[in-house]
């Protein structure tokens, strides 16, 4: 980065301290990861310099002559990787993706059934603060308040008595599997519109980690930079006969010109996921949630629905005494990256709640497994132990700097 070196310091070593940070620090935001430098490569590329509003073959602009076959490239990549009838690849990331859905599929008013964002749900799954929870009129299901899982029974009586033109299924804080075919035989059987959000587990999916709900749902949308580990960016992939409604309603419907650099990425990105090694990856991030879920348990942490079987623990400190985000405050302090997060049944106020959220992706795409996890427990036992120790909290980043420079980051170019 010699010329944005050159041309702006201040930038570039914002810059080179976040690059570093994400080297020296453990991160644990289950929405994180760490792109391959062949995404970043495709990210940074001349293709930012171009404008192509509209869909391969049919633009309204000229000069599309290698955009167009990028596109058309991504496309035929989500479909053959997801098992999919069709593909946009244009949505800039999930929200906008999620509107676009909403957007094609239903009227203002509608009834819109998706999980509790306090229960795992996300925002624009009908929450009250987001466009999807104001302009579409929202039902939430929730956890069982005992196993802290989707109650299927609960859904099924939920769907039959509140006839919702769509249900939503899909989470940001949800550790354990969906039961997408139990999804859509309630869709079904209430003549409601299955959506599938699988942002958070769209690599595990393609990895074989996790079932996909491709042949249950009518729609499904994903971010691309979670466990797929692309660039920030989203798909929305459907069943043929809703190929038309959704591509208006991206373009022109909610957005102008595709982010061809972003889409270029999500292709180089898709491609990586067919690989052994991806597969590989997906199951090794499950295990490693799993392990280190393992060790939390048995250190005497509150775990939601007791474990995990995806990429993301949701960790109750009410009996540890700390308040989520003092705890996620200390950890940070201590060079393990999480964020703080609801739990079902929350009495505190989300800007300020019981829980952390912790997820594997990134971990596990330095090459991290089971023992570091393991040692990664113990580090965040110790520091809810001390919170307020600068002293202790200090010890502990120290360790965990000399454990990363084990274990390199893809992509990740330092240290000049
Ligand atoms: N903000 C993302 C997450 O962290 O789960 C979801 O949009």
């Amino acid at each position: 980065m010699e010329e944005l070196k050159r041309v702006d310091p201040e930038i570039y070593a914002l810059i080179k301290d976040e690059e570093r940070y994400q080297l020296e620090s453990i991160r644990l935001i289950p929405s994180e990861n760490y792109v391959s430098k062949a995404v970043l490569e495709a990210t940074g590329s001349v293709l930012t310099n171009k404008y192509s509003e509209g869909y391969p073959g049919r633009r309204y602009y000229e000069g599309q002559r290698y955009v167009d076959r990028i596109e058309s490239l991504v496309i035929e990549r989500a479909k053959a990787l997801f098992g999919a009838e069709h593909a946009n690849v244009q949505p800039y990331s999930g929200s906008p993706a999620n509107l676009a859905v909403y957007f094609a599929m239903l009227k203002p008013g509608d009834k819109l059934m998706g999980l509790a964002l306090p229960h795992g749900g996300h925002l624009t799954h009908g929450w009250n603060v987001s466009i999807s929870g104001i302009f579409w009129k929202p039902v939430h299901y929730m956890v069982d308040r005992e196993t802290e899982r989707i109650d299927y029974d609960a859904l099924r009586e939920m769907a039959r008595r509140e006839r919702p033109r769509m249900i939503v299924t899909g989470a940001t804080a949800y550790p354990r599997q969906f039961d997408f075919k139990v999804f859509g035989d309630i869709a079904k059987e209430v003549g409601a519109i299955l959506l599938a959000d699988i942002s958070h587990i769209a690599g595990l999916i393609v990895g074989g980690a996790h079932p996909s709900p491709v042949p249950y749902a009518d729609i499904v949308t994903t971010t691309t930079h979670k466990t797929l580990r692309g660039p920030r960016g989203a798909m929305i992939m459907c069943r043929k006969e809703f190929a038309d409604r959704i591509d208006r309603a991206v373009f022109p419907g909610l957005q102008g010109g595709p982010h061809n650099h972003t889409t270029a990425a999500i292709g180089v990105a898709l491609k990586e996921a067919e690989s052994p090694a991806f597969r590989d990856y997906a199951h090794q991030t499950v295990r490693n949630a799993k392990a280190l879920a393992d060790e939390l348990n048995q250190r005497g942490f509150k775990l939601v629905s007791g474990g995990t079987d995806n990429h993301l623990i949701v960790v109750d400190l009410t009996n540890k005494g700390v308040i989520g985000k003092t705890g996620a405050r200390a950890l940070d302090r201590a060079g393990l990256v999480c964020n703080y997060n609801t739990v079902p049944y929350d009495p505190r106020k989300p800007f300020s709640p019981s829980g952390l959220r912790l997820g594997t992706p990134a971990v596990t795409s330095r090459g991290m497994g089971e023992d570091e996890m393991r040692q990664i427990g113990a580090w965040i036992d110790a520091a809810i132990a001390k919170v307020n120790d600068e002293a202790a909290l200090d010890r502990i980043l120290r360790e965990v700097n000399a454990l990363c420079r084990h274990f390199p980051a893809p992509g990740l170019l330092l240290a000049d």
